[in-house]
């Protein structure tokens, strides 16, 4: 087993993989940028090297500040988390040749699976559906017109580089082909620096179900079932559960089996995700593979009860799987918000600024991958995710119910959040129902404004803020904060608490 590993990452995933290093005995090494210093992953780390300016390209997608930092730390492996570098065979290939592990897929695997019309050659071979369409690049732009009318309109622009939703684009006539592939080739080579894209057949409101992974160096490979990540926006997730509605055992069992062909064709190690599409009358798409840990692996790891980040560890220290596919159940439901810095009433801009008050909800089946504090500053030069709320519980129904009093209980002060929004989605009948197509967000949430805060309400709020200015000797007002001595300081807590023993 490894002694020392390198998270190359900030925020709610750093934390999560140093607290997986802790439990596993192994010295966590935290990257940051100069505007993270006193960020919660850092301070939660081992040790900690700056690694640049906050700008991530100069930070944490600087490959060879990252190498530095491992070496001067000696650590033997780096956890990428998701995001920044985690699916770069680039990446994948320096730390192989640096003698540093890659927590996370071969730089081969990385490759084909980023490369997503080789992919689909390589699963279509396999003899796996894949979505009707193109399984190479044309020359010439007119090439694409007859392939269209072949596959059949309404079409789907995909970059071949690209996946998440970047750079795709439905044709539903043929006068609107080449325009579109014009703008969504220009779009692509902005986003991916590759020009390259294909046609598809366009699935209408499909389901959005993927399959957790996991493959050791050997050769084995188990699945631990779906995430249903339906309810999307713009193509960010926003509620992922597992199991999926749209499954029975039958169907599950299928896709499952054809998930865990897709890694073997794929000659693909560590921890990874099968996206599948679903569409109206249950068939299913192989759609891409996501080679790294997904935000939503908690819903995974609360209803099977593996711990996901500490099978990539020992996954990539050389380990064995233990785990073997009929050992492995689905039990109860589980939930998962994500709760970013962004305000929902104004068209989900991000809100930077300082948190100046957290109240983290707690309780039975209830837990919170945490990246920030209460003090805390959220930088502008991130994606603004904050937390993720995963609610456990024996059915869907009561999961909702727990997800709604956690919600309830979930304050958040100095920036916006989506926490409101959330609430509002959980609650709504047809979520409820499990109607989750990927259409939801735009059908029922495209007007959303925050209820109105009654009268009696506001009121309320500033006889409280009255009252608890008194109780601190005003502390609202900064002069007189500073004269007074039991002003609550994060920082000193926090520092007390670490040195321990008795005040
Ligand atoms: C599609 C599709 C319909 N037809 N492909 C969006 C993310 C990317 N991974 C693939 N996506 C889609 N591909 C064909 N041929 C619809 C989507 C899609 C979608 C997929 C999953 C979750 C939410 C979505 C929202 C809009 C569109």
């Amino acid at each position: 087993m490894f002694k020392k590993i390198l998270i190359a990452n900030r925020g709610e995933i750093a934390v999560r993989v140093i607290k997986a290093c802790q439990e596993l005995g192994i010295v966590s090494v935290a990257v940051y940028s100069e505007i993270d210093r006193a960020s919660l992953h850092v301070q939660m780390a081992d040790e900690a090297v700056c690694i640049g300016p906050p700008p991530a390209v100069e930070s944490y997608l600087n490959m060879d500040r990252i190498i530095q930092a491992a070496h001067a730390t000696g650590a033997e492996a780096v956890h990428p988390g998701y995001g920044f570098l985690a699916e770069n065979p680039s990446f994948a290939r320096l730390c192989e040749r640096e003698k540093i592990i890659f927590i996370g897929p071969n730089s081969r695997a990385l490759e084909l699976v980023g490369d997503k019309v080789r992919a689909r050659r390589t699963m279509e071979k396999a003899g796996i559906t894949i979505i009707p369409g193109m399984n190479r690049i044309p020359k010439e732009i007119t090439e694409f017109e007859p392939e269209a009318r072949q596959i059949g309109y309404p079409v789907m622009i995909k970059a071949s580089a690209g996946g998440g939703g970047k750079g795709m684009r439905i044709v539903f006539l043929e006068d609107e082909l080449r325009p579109s592939l014009e703008a969504g080739m220009r779009e692509a080579k902005a986003a991916f620096g590759d020009e390259s894209v294909y046609l598809e057949k366009y699935i209408e409101e499909p389901r959005h179900v993927e399959f957790q992974v996991l493959a050791d160096n050997y050769g084995h490979i188990v699945h631990l079932f779906e995430r249903e990540c339906s309810i999307q926006r713009r193509h960010q997730k926003i509620i992922e559960e597992s199991p999926s509605l749209a499954l029975d055992s039958q169907l599950r069992q299928r896709m499952g089996d054809t998930a865990k062909k897709v890694l073997d064709v794929s000659g693909y190690n560590n921890a990874g995700t099968v996206e599948f599409l679903l569409d109206k009358n249950r068939n299913f798409y192989f759609l891409e593979v996501n080679a790294r840990l997904q935000v939503e692996h908690p819903v995974t790891e609360l209803v099977t009860g593996v711990d996901l980040v500490h099978q990539q560890i020992r996954i990539a220290s050389g380990e064995k799987l233990s785990l073997r596919q009929e050992d492995l159940k689905q039990h109860g439901h589980a939930l998962e918000c994500r709760i970013y810095a962004e305000d929902p009433a104004k068209n989900f801009l991000p809100s930077a600024g300082k948190i100046l008050y957290l109240k983290e909800p707690k309780g039975p089946g209830v837990r919170h991958d945490c990246g920030v504090y209460s003090g805390s500053e959220v930088p502008i030069y991130y994606d603004p995710i904050l937390a993720k709320l995963i609610v456990w519980a024996e059915t869907r129904e009561l999961a909702c119910r727990r997800m709604n009093s956690a919600l309830d209980d979930y304050v958040v002060l100095g920036i916006s959040t989506t926490i409101g929004f959330l609430k509002d989605v959980i609650s709504h009948p047809r979520f409820r129902e499990g109607a989750t197509t990927t259409g939801f967000i735009k059908n029922y949430f495209e007007q959303w404004q925050p209820r109105e805060r009654s009268e009696e309400m506001l009121r309320l709020a500033l006889a409280a803020a009255a009252f608890d200015d008194f109780n601190r000797g005003g502390a609202l007002k900064p002069a007189a904060a500073s004269q007074t001595k039991d002003v609550f300081s994060p920082w000193q807590s926090l520092g007390e608490w670490k040195i321990g023993g008795k005040r």
